[in-house]
C-alpha cells in the first residue's frame, strides 16, 4: 500500500484552509487511498470542546491533533489537517513526533485583505468591532512558514488548481 502522510495545511482564518483540504481528500479518495480530514468541525466539537483561544489552548490543541494525525499516519493513511496553527513553534513540534518526510506544512496564503473581505461567518467584522478578542490576524498573532514544503496562492488561484498543485507534490515527493 502507498506511505501515510500527513498535509498540515495553516493559514489564516477564511484563508481556505478547510475548503481545499476538503477538495484534495476527495481527489485521493477517487484514487482509492485512505485519507482523513481532521478539521475545527470534527475536533474543536468533540476531543478538544474544553480548549478555546488563548495562546496555551491553541498550543494544546495543535498538540493533540498532532498526536491523532501521527496515529492515523502510522496506519498509512494521508491525513489532511485543516486549523489556523499560528504559531511556528507549535507546527514545528508535529513535524518532530512524525518521521522524515511524513510532515507536509502546507502554507494557504491568502491575504488578510482578502480573508477579510470573504468574511464567511462575520467574524473578522466581529473582531474589528471588538466583541471577539484575540482573533488570528487582528489582534493575535499568525506565523506564516518560512520552511514549508508547499506554498498555496489562495488569493489568486481557485480551489480546483489549489487541489491540483497538492497532489502533484505527493506525487513529486513521492508519497503517491
Ligand atoms: C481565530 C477563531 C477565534 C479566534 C473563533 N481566532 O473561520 P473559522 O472560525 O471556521 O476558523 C476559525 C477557527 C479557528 O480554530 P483553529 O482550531 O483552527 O485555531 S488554532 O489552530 O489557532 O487553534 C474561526 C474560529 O475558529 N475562531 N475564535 N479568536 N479563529
Amino acid at each position: 500500500g502507498h506511505k501515510g502522510a500527513v498535509l498540515w495545511f495553516t493559514g489564516l482564518s477564511g484563508c481556505g484552509k478547510s475548503t481545499i483540504a476538503n477538495a484534495v481528500d476527495r481527489l485521493l479518495h477517487d484514487r482509492g487511498i485512505h485519507t482523513f480530514v481532521l478539521d475545527g468541525d470534527n475536533v474543536r466539537m468533540g476531543l478538544n470542546k474544553n480548549l478555546g483561544f488563548s495562546p496555551e489552548d491553541r498550543t494544546e490543541n495543535i498538540r493533540r491533533i498532532g498526536e491523532v494525525a501521527k496515529l492515523f499516519c502510522q496506519g498509512g493513511t494521508i491525513v489532511l489537517t485543516a486549523f489556523i496553527s499560528p504559531y511556528r513553534e507549535d507546527r514545528d513540534q508535529v513535524r518532530e513526533i512524525l518521521d522524515d518526510g511524513e510532515f507536509h506544512e502546507v502554507y494557504v496564503n491568502a491575504s488578510l485583505e482578502t480573508c477579510e473581505e470573504r468574511d464567511p461567518k462575520g467574524l473578522y467584522k466581529k473582531a474589528r468591532a471588538g466583541e471577539i478578542k484575540g482573533f488570528t490576524g487582528i489582534d493575535a498573532p499568525y506565523e506564516a512558514p518560512e520552511k514549508g514544503e508547499l506554498e498555496l496562492d489562495s488569493d489568486s488561484k481557485g480551489i480546483e488548481e489549489l487541489a491540483n498543485e497538492v497532489i502533484a507534490h505527493l506525487e513529486a515527493t513521492g508519497r503517491l
